[in-house]
């Protein structure tokens, strides 16, 4: 039934500006083709859609197209294509490795997703030409609308034997039952998972840049995995290193460098940032995680980080120096100073869950999706919900009563 209910984007546009005078401006900033368009434009939103069931991992992320009109949902091992009238368009299935948060790139087409093999030591950004995705059980093997770049700066990470006894002691199985059990991993690092486009840390326009943020452990006791970790690549020249993936031979085609490594200091939260996601309309990152443990930090669901905020080589609290003295220094960015504040760390973020599927479509409008299982299958609610700056209760649902006609006006509250 709820997905039978639309909503105008342009018209509920209009209406949200006139009921947060705040987003008024964002809104004629952002997408003035959007709104502007006489008739042209009649993008419609689902107020909710669910992503099926599916004998999968539990949804990760989603990524939205909103002038194509589809939504992707990451299912750990299986990607799924639906259009914003709820048909599904296709799926694509066939790995072993984990595929977590995704983000769709408006310059190429493409959907952009991590994807992990931990025992391997091999993290890759999948890329997946979804355009072409158009029926059911296509196998990433064998296609080649599925292609891999591997990413060195994190298998570095990962991979550090940090206590130096000279041997590697990873997620291989060995800390069944106690995965943070590793004495090794620098900054924690489990591997990837948020990612998202968006401009380069300390700017709110020019190049877009992919970026992507660590999987951290959850471990408690050690100190030196407070800070999520976020990584910016130009991706101009991928097209060198996309390469089918062989599961049984991990390639290692990728970008030696990083065009930017920043730090932001959260609290630990089990394995890092899960979504990441870039609004236009605030000209904010927002980051949503699974809550951390430690009864240090006050453990939100949800940070953010405005873009014009600029990084600053600054010690990363916690971490060793490599020399031996003090702390490492990094390129820390601040958290936004807004919504809910926790007055011994000043951490600032709020209660929001944002882990399996968070995404903004402009206009203060952002999608968020829970998971469930039943019957051995994983399906995926997403809703519509809109910014209400509040710091208690960030976002609520879009209602099909929220609807305006901007040729008769607004309707009664
Ligand atoms: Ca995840
Ligand atoms: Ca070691
Ligand atoms: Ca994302």
């Amino acid at each position: 039934m709820s997905d039978r209910h639309r909503l105008a984007m342009a018209v509920s546009a209009l209406a949200l500006g006139l009921a947060c005078p705040a987003l008024a401006d964002s809104i004629a900033r952002t997408a003035p083709n959007v709104i502007d368009a006489p008739g042209a434009t009649s993008i419609t939103l689902p107020l909710k859609q669910n992503g099926g069931a599916w004998p999968s991992g539990h949804v990760q992320g989603v990524a939205v197209d909103v002038q194509g009109g589809y939504i992707y949902y990451s299912f750990t091992n299986l990607l799924a294509k639906y259009d914003f009238s709820g048909k599904l368009i296709g799926t694509l299935v066939g790995w072993t490795g984990h595929l977590g948060d995704l983000d769709f790139n408006p310059a190429d087409g493409k959907v952009y997703g991590s994807l992990e093999y931990k025992e391997d030591k091999a993290f890759y950004i999948a890329v997946i030409d979804v355009s072409r995705l158009d029926r059911v059980g296509v196998e990433a093997s064998k296609t080649e609308i599925f292609r891999t770049v591997y990413l060195p700066e994190v298998v570095s990470d990962y991979s550090a034997d940090l206590n130096g006894d000279g041997k590697f002691e990873g997620d291989d199985g060995k800390f069944r039952g106690d995965v943070v059990a590793s004495p090794d991993h620098r900054y924690d690092c489990s591997g990837i998972d948020g990612v998202s486009f968006g401009p380069a840390f300390g700017h709110t326009d020019g190049p877009r840049y992919l970026t992507v943020a660590y999987g951290v452990y959850g471990n408690t006791r050690r100190t030196d995995n407070d800070h999520q970790v976020l990584l910016q690549y130009d991706i101009a020249d991928w097209a060198r290193y996309a390469s089918p993936l062989t599961e049984a031979a991990p390639h290692h085609h990728g970008p030696a460098a990083v065009d930017g490594k920043y730090f932001v200091r959260t609290g630990n939260t089990s394995y890092g940032v899960q979504n990441l996601s870039y609004d236009e309309a605030q000209q904010r990152w927002f980051m949503g995680v699974y809550r951390g443990q430690k009864p240090s930090f006050p453990n939100y669901g949800l940070f953010a980080i405005e873009a014009r905020e600029r990084p600053v080589l600054a010690d990363l609290i916690g971490v060793p120096d490599p020399g031996g003295k003090g702390w490492e220094q990094g390129q820390l960015l601040k958290l936004a100073d807004d919504g809910l504040k926790n007055a011994a760390t000043g951490v600032r973020g709020w209660n929001q869950k944002a882990d399996v599927g968070s995404q903004p479509v402009g206009h203060g409008l952002f999608y968020f999706s829970v998971n469930a299982k039943s019957e051995g299958l994983q399906t995926a609610d997403l809703t519509l919900m809109r910014w209400t700056g509040d710091a208690q209760k960030p976002f609520v649902p879009v209602r099909a009563e929220d609807l305006r006609d901007p040729m008769r006006g607004p309707v009664a509250p």
